[in-house]
């Protein structure tokens, strides 16, 4: 155990950061939760524009990536081709990046829509339905996976081109702010990241505990009780640790692999047993809706509603603020991720890859999943609405999965992927966590490192749980997430600046997609700087000499 490789200033701020927020939690939950929903309503009125600018801002400066000179680099050597196939690439980027929580969501945002429509709409009229199958598509969709993949970005470009893996965030973001990133600002950058991870981790596993519960409760029987939800976690978190403990590689690669295949399944299943036409007709409708109102709904902050004689929702607020910032948290984390599984593709592949594959993939689940219940709730077969009203929305998704034919069966495979679904998501953060934490990674991070913050990410919640104050904390690392509206513009800015830099210095340009060779640029930048040093007549005799 090398202690001295670990970076204590940011273990030890991340640490003292979290418990800073969680024991006063713990000692005075009502007044804490007090003061974060204030911080949090102060957050989201305040800057809620800005969240909205952002994300749109983000998923537009993609696109101009893509296009650009920038995008046309090769992450990798001349000759190099992907990695990985199209499909498992998407399959890992997709398990990478999404949890339980699309179970969740996926199942029954529609649901809340259908009761609180946007626009101001009246609840449960035609439009609310067609904006109840297509909102959640919206905000799973490609701003979502454009804020997932900006810090892919400089991630993928400095360990691919320039040769240097960079696992803390600080690190990518050297070419802006230079050796400040080897100070505080760096710590603090860092600390702000992991907090926020720590944060919307710790949301995944509040959804996700209950809906586990729940299906266990409708498998066996044995009720829905505190204990039985810390035995899950207990359960998750003994998973996660002995992948985490094996190594990344084989234990991520088999718990993504099982889940991607169960996910198909459970798709297929529904899409072929349910009211197929119905699930296909709604999708490609919403699909059609959302394209012609993207921007209407990018951009939608209900302005007015603050003052005169109209009601105002909230709507934007509490789902696409929320929504983009949970987000945020987890995007520098799975950028990591996409940057190391993207070898060989242009970062006009990566970027047009990760929006528009994440995008379909979130389209099955909500297309598939959500409309199923919604077709339930429109003839009449199944009052979802009236579950989830008086039972909560755990029972309610659980019972909709009941509906299907093999009930049991279905129910058990959910379950079983929703548990896998939450330890790949944990066992991933884990070894983020652990990574930034420390000066230098060799191969993977220190084991009691990684399994330190296995611990933390699943005992605070834990904890919490208890006493009632999850919520708080999901609420307070939104707020903390704040930073990060900031840090992912310094991200692209740096990406754009050393990539731009080495393109313009390199003396290979080849059609369609080129790749940089960093050892020559350097050679070359140091050449002409020798050049310059020695004037320009003695270059002019050095380089005639060369050339007898
Ligand atoms: N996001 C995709 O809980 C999860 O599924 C992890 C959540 C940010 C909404 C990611």
């Amino acid at each position: 155990m090398d202690k001295r490789l670990i970076d204590w200033p940011t273990f030890l701020g991340a640490l003292s950061l979290l418990l800073l927020v969680t024991v006063p939690l713990v000692l005075f939950p009502e007044s804490g939760k007090e003061f974060v929903n204030k911080a949090n309503e102060f957050v989201t009125t305040q800057f809620g524009v800005l969240y909205l600018l952002v994300g749109l801002g983000i998923f537009f400066f993609l696109i101009y990536v893509a296009f650009s000179d920038n995008g046309r680099v090769r992450l990798g050597e001349e000759d190099e081709r992907p990695e990985f196939n199209n499909f498992s690439w998407a399959g890992m980027l997709f398990c990478a990046g999404i949890g339980s929580s699309i179970l969740y969501w996926g199942t029954i945002e529609w649901a809340y829509y259908y009761q609180g429509p946007p626009f101001g709409l009246e609840p449960g009229t035609k439009e609310a339905i067609l904006w109840a199958s297509t909102y959640g598509i919206f905000h799973w969709g490609p701003i979502a996976w454009a804020i997932y993949t900006l810090p892919a970005l400089p991630m993928a470009y400095f360990y691919y081109v320039r040769k240097k893996p960079v696992l803390k965030i600080s690190e990518a973001t050297r070419p802006l702010i230079g050796n400040l990133v080897d100070g505080p600002l760096g710590t603090i950058i860092d600390v702000l990241f992991m907090f926020g991870l720590l944060g919307g981790a710790g949301t995944t596993l509040a959804l996700g505990t209950p809906m586990i519960a729940e299906g266990i409760d409708a498998l066996t029987g044995i009720g829905v009780t505190m204990v039985l939800k810390t035995l899950i976690l207990v359960l998750v978190t003994a998973i996660f640790a002995i992948s985490a403990y094996s190594g990344l590689k084989k234990g991520i690669k088999v718990l993504s692999d099982i889940n991607l295949v169960l996910s198909i399944f459970l798709l297929l299943f529904v899409l072929i047993f349910g009211p197929t036409r119905f699930l296909v007709e709604t999708a490609t409708n919403s699909v059609g809706l959302l394209m012609d109102n993207f921007f209407h709904m990018s951009t939608w902050t209900e302005p007015f509603n603050a003052l005169g004689p109209y009601e105002k929702t909230g709507f934007p607020e509490s789902w696409t603020v929320f929504y983009w910032a949970w987000w945020l948290v987890y995007a520098p984390f799975v950028g990591l991720f996409v940057a190391k599984i993207s070898r060989g593709r242009s970062i006009k592949q990566m970027i047009l890859g990760t929006i528009s594959y994440g995008t379909l993939g979130s389209l099955l689940f909500f297309g598939i999943l959500g409309n199923y219940g919604l077709h339930m709730q429109l003839t009449g077969e199944f009052d979802v609405i009236k579950v989830l009203n008086n039972e909560g929305a755990p029972r309610a998704i659980i019972e909709i999965i009941a509906q299907l034919p093999l009930s049991w069966f279905m129910i058990f495979i959910f379950v079983i992927l929703a548990i896998i679904f939450l330890a790949t998501t944990f066992d991933s953060s884990s070894y983020i966590l652990a990574s930034v934490v420390q000066k230098e990674v060799k191969d993977e991070p220190l084991r009691w490192n990684r399994l330190f913050w296995a611990f933390a990410l699943c005992l605070m919640p834990l904890v919490l749980m208890f006493v009632g104050g999850l919520g708080t904390l999901q609420t307070a690392s939104i707020v903390g997430g704040f930073p990060l509206l900031f840090i992912m513009i310094m991200l692209g800015w740096s990406f754009m600046r050393a990539s731009t830099a080495d393109i313009k210095a390199s003396e290979h340009y080849e059609p369609k997609t080129f790749s940089l060779n960093y050892k020559k640029i350097l050679q070359s930048i140091r050449r002409k700087k020798k050049k310059q040093q020695k004037g320009p007549i003695d270059a002019h005799f050095e380089e005639e000499k060369k050339d007898d």
